[in-house]
C-alpha cells in the first residue's frame, strides 16, 4: 500500500529543490485558479499555467513542453502532466494551507523557519521528543525576529517555554542542541546563574531567557 509519506516525499523533495529560488507566497487573492489535474487530461504540448502565474511562483520560466512522440500516445494520465505544473500547483496549495495556519495563529513564519506550538506543556526531553517526532526540533531563536516569533507563542498561551539550548559540560556555557555555540542570546539580567544546576533554558513572557532545571512543565514550541 502506498503510504501518505511515500506519496508526499517525492513531491516535497521537488519543492525543496525549487523553494530556495522561489519568493514567499504571493497574496492568495491574486492567484488564478489552477484547473484540477484530472480536468487537464489529454492536454499536452503546452503549459497549463499562465506566464503570469509562473512569474508569481518565481519565474519558473522554461521552454514550452515538447510535443508528444508517437509512442507516447495513450500514456496514463498520471504520466501526462507537466512536472512544472505539478510543482506550481503544490506550491499554490501549500501557500493556501500556510495562510490558514497563520490566520488561525497556529504557526509563525520567519525567513525559512516555521514555528509552531500545540499549546501543550512537557519537560525538556519530552518537548524535544515531540518536536522531533513531528519532523522538527525545539524552537531555537537565532535572532531578534525569531525570538519575537517564539515570544508570541509564550504570550498566546501565557506559559514559559523551553528553548533548543542546553548547558555544555562547562558550567555557565550554553550551546545549541546540535552542540554548536550560541550566536544570539537574550539572557535576563544576571542569567545564566545556575552554574551547572540549571541545564535547560526557558523563555519568560517578556522574551528574555533564564537557565532552568529540565524537569519542569514548559510550553512546547517547535521549529521546522
Ligand atoms: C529561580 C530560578 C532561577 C532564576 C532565579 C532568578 O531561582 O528560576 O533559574 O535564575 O529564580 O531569581
Ligand atoms: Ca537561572
Amino acid at each position: 500500500m502506498l503510504s501518505y509519506s511515500s506519496c508526499m516525499l517525492p513531491a516535497v523533495a521537488a519543492l525543496l529543490v525549487t523553494c530556495h529560488a522561489l519568493p514567499e507566497c504571493p497574496g492568495n487573492t491574486e492567484l488564478p485558479e489552477i484547473p484540477a489535474l484530472s480536468q487537464r487530461d489529454g492536454l499536452i504540448g503546452q503549459s497549463h499555467l499562465s506566464n503570469g502565474f509562473r512569474g508569481q511562483l518565481g519565474s519558473l520560466v522554461s521552454p514550452p513542453r515538447r510535443n508528444r512522440l508517437p509512442w507516447e500516445n495513450g500514456l496514463p494520465n498520471s504520466l501526462d502532466t507537466d512536472p512544472r505544473d505539478v510543482i506550481a500547483d503544490l506550491k499554490h496549495r501549500l501557500c493556501r494551507l500556510e495562510g490558514v495556519l497563520v490566520l488561525n495563529e497556529k504557526i509563525r513564519k520567519v525567513g525559512d523557519k516555521i514555528f509552531a506550538s500545540n499549546g501543550k506543556k512537557a519537560d525538556f526531553a519530552s518537548a524535544l521528543g515531540s518536536c522531533e517526532e513531528a519532523g522538527g526540533t525545539l524552537a531555537t531563536p537565532m535572532n531578534e525576529e525569531e525570538n519575537k516569533a517564539v515570544l508570541s507563542f509564550v504570550k498566546q498561551y501565557n506559559q514559559y517555554a523551553y528553548l533548543g539550548i542546553k548547558e555544555s559540560e562547562t558550567p555557565g556555557q550554553f550551546k545549541y542542541i546540535n552542540s554548536m555555540p550560541l550566536s544570539y542570546t537574550q539572557w535576563y539580567q544576571y542569567e545564566p546563574n545556575g552554574k551547572g544546576t540549571e541545564k535547560c533554558v526557558e523563555m519568560y513572557t517578556d522574551g528574555s531567557w533564564n537557565d532552568k532545571r529540565c524537569n519542569l512543565n514548559r510550553l512546547i514550541i517547535c521549529e521546522f
